[in-house]
This record gives C-alpha cells, sequence and structure tokens, in this order.
C-alpha cells in the first residue's frame, strides 16, 4: 500500500509550468509522476497539459513525452510499446495521460483499438469534464447541468457518458476510477495497473477552478465532495469483478454544486433530477459491488 512516507521525493512535475493554480490535473500528474517514477514515457494528446509543459526548448515534465495529435494517443502509445517491445525493454511505463475530449470524445476510437490489442499501456483520462484548453467547451463528459460556452445556458441537458464502463466492457484486465482529491488512491491504483499486462484504464475526476467557476483553493475539497456525494463514484473492475472503493455516507449533490458557478443556473427541479439519477446509480452500484461484470479474458 503507497503511503504519503513511501511516496518518492523526487520531483518529476518541475516548477515552472505554466497550469492554472489549483488545477487538479497537475496534482495528480505530480502523484502519478513520484508513483510510477523516471521509468515512465509519458503520451499526451492535444489538452491543458500539452500546452502547460513550458515553452519549448524547455520542459516541466521530467520524463519524456511524446506530444500527439488529438486523436491519437491510442495508436501513439501502441507504437512506443511495439518499439520498446522490438528494443526488449520491459522495464519502462507507458503512460497516455489524456483529457476528457481527447478520450471520451476524439480520442476514443484509438483508445478502444489499443484496448482490444490488449497493448501494455496505463491510459490515465484526466477528466475536467470540458475542453478547457481552447476554452470551456462541452465534452461527452460534463455532466448534467454544468454550463459551458457550447451548452444552453442553463447547462448541459445531457449525462455525462460512462466512459469507466465502457472500457470495462473491452474486458482490459483493470480499470478504475480516481479523483485528485484522494491522490493516495489513485497511487495505489496505479500501482495495481503497473503490475498487470495489457491495457489498464483509470478514469481521474480533475477539478478546474477556471472551466468550473470556483475559488481555487477549493480543487481538493472538491475532489472530496464529488466522492462523497457519490458524483464520482471511486471503483475498480480488476479481471471483470465490480468492487467499490469507498462507501461513503451521502451527502446531497447539493454541496458539490453550491460551490461551483457552472451549476449557478440549474433549477431546484433540475437539481432533483440530477439527485435522482445520482440516487439510482449508486443503488445499482451497491448492488453490483463484489459481482462479477464481464467473463475472465
Ligand atoms: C483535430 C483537432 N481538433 C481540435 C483541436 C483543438 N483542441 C486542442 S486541445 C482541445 C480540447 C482538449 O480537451 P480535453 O481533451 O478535455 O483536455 P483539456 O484541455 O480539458 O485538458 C481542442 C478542441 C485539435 N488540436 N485537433
Ligand atoms: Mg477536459
Amino acid at each position: 500500500m503507497m503511503t504519503v512516507k513511501k511516496l518518492s521525493r523526487e520531483e518529476l512535475l518541475l516548477p515552472g509550468h505554466a497550469a492554472c493554480p489549483g488545477c487538479g490535473a497537475m496534482i495528480a500528474l505530480r502523484t502519478m509522476l513520484k508513483t510510477l517514477g523516471r521509468r515512465t514515457i509519458l503520451v499526451i494528446p492535444a489538452c491543458c497539459t500539452s500546452v502547460i509543459q513550458a515553452l519549448v526548448p524547455k520542459t516541466s515534465i521530467g520524463v519524456p513525452v511524446l506530444n500527439i495529435a488529438f486523436a491519437a494517443s491510442g495508436a501513439a502509445a501502441s507504437g512506443v510499446v511495439e518499439a520498446l517491445e522490438k528494443l526488449r525493454r520491459k522495464d519502462i511505463n507507458v503512460v497516455v495521460w489524456a483529457g476528457d475530449g481527447g478520450t471520451a470524445d476524439i480520442g476514443i476510437q484509438a483508445l478502444s483499438g489499443a484496448a482490444e490489442r490488449k497493448n501494455n499501456i496505463i491510459y490515465i483520462c484526466y477528466d475536467n469534464e470540458a475542453y478547457m484548453n481552447t476554452g470551456i467547451q462541452r465534452s461527452g463528459a460534463t455532466p448534467y447541468g454544468a454550463w459551458t460556452t457550447t451548452t444552453p445556458i442553463k447547462g448541459k441537458t445531457e449525462f455525462k457518458k460512462d466512459m469507466p464502463m465502457i472500457m470495462a466492457a473491452h474486458g482490459i484486465p483493470y480499470v478504475a476510477t480516481a479523483s485528485a482529491g484522494f491522490p493516495l488512491d489513485f497511487a495505489n491504483k496505479l500501482l495495481k495497473a503497473s503490475k498487470l499486462k495489457g491495457l489498464k484504464y483509470i478514469h481521474l475526476l480533475a477539478p478546474c477552478p477556471t472551466g468550473w467557476r470556483y475559488d481555487s483553493k477549493l480543487t481538493v475539497r472538491l475532489g472530496r465532495l464529488a466522492v462523497w456525494t457519490w458524483m464520482w463514484p471511486l471503483f475498480e473492475v480488476e479481471h471483470g469483478v465490480f468492487k467499490l472503493t469507498l462507501k461513503p455516507k451521502p451527502r446531497p449533490v447539493k454541496e458539490f454544486l453550491e460551490p461551483q458557478g457552472r451549476f449557478r443556473r440549474m433549477t431546484p427541479e433540475e437539481i432533483e433530477l440530477l439527485q435522482k439519477w445520482v440516487d439510482q446509480r449508486r443503488e445499482l452500484l451497491l448492488k453490483m459491488d463484489g459481482a462479477r461484470l464481464f467473463p475472465q479474458a
């Protein structure tokens, strides 16, 4: 088990990057690099993390990075894995670090192909729930009721796409959800993923003060409230078996929505509809806890 004491003191996310203050994705990127260490190659499609690395020729990321086209991270990482296999290098983690747009929308076919080919990749989707880098446009991962620059002013009318379950249905060895509010849980899930062969998928909630319209000091708090309200349940699907990581006493979704400007225009009826959806999903997940959902591949 990873503990704060066991976490490496080596910093591989260096000062000088250009992320916004309070960026949830950077907390998680720092945790990820400390957990997996130097022997890691990152594949990053167009997203916030591709533009905040620093100005060329400088970089704030202390491991090799392949910056790649928006749709291509699954395919590009497959290529890196194949090349390392030809070179007989078995000691290197190939990690995709992609946004929700680059994963749930434009990158889904390349990711699906890599999963089906069983390429040895740790794929992390850091989900800030919109296309943040280009100015807060909606994605398939934007939740119901959230405002973006391309939703109706009152907020998104569709529910969030369930990427972790879509990936679990590929029959891959490991799927997990994580949150920037629970860094050690994320680290433990990364350690588990790094020991398995095939494509491992971790979907990480990364609160974004700029796009979610909240005070930047609340990033960790919102990363936790998402879990405590069951807006973002933490779970694993290991070799097809579903398991909840945490089963917190449910707090009203309102507590997660209220500090965020993006939910400001939701009516009480819409909040109630969202609460009902979250309650229904929690009951389904609790019924599934411990059950085999997919046959062992
Ligand atoms: C084919 C293509 N279309 C559009 C873009 C412009 N673009 C770059 S990043 C991005 C949004 C990325 O959103 P997401 O994957 O959620 O990452 P985030 O910026 O939120 O970190 C867009 C639309 C592009 N680079 N390539
Ligand atoms: Mg995004």
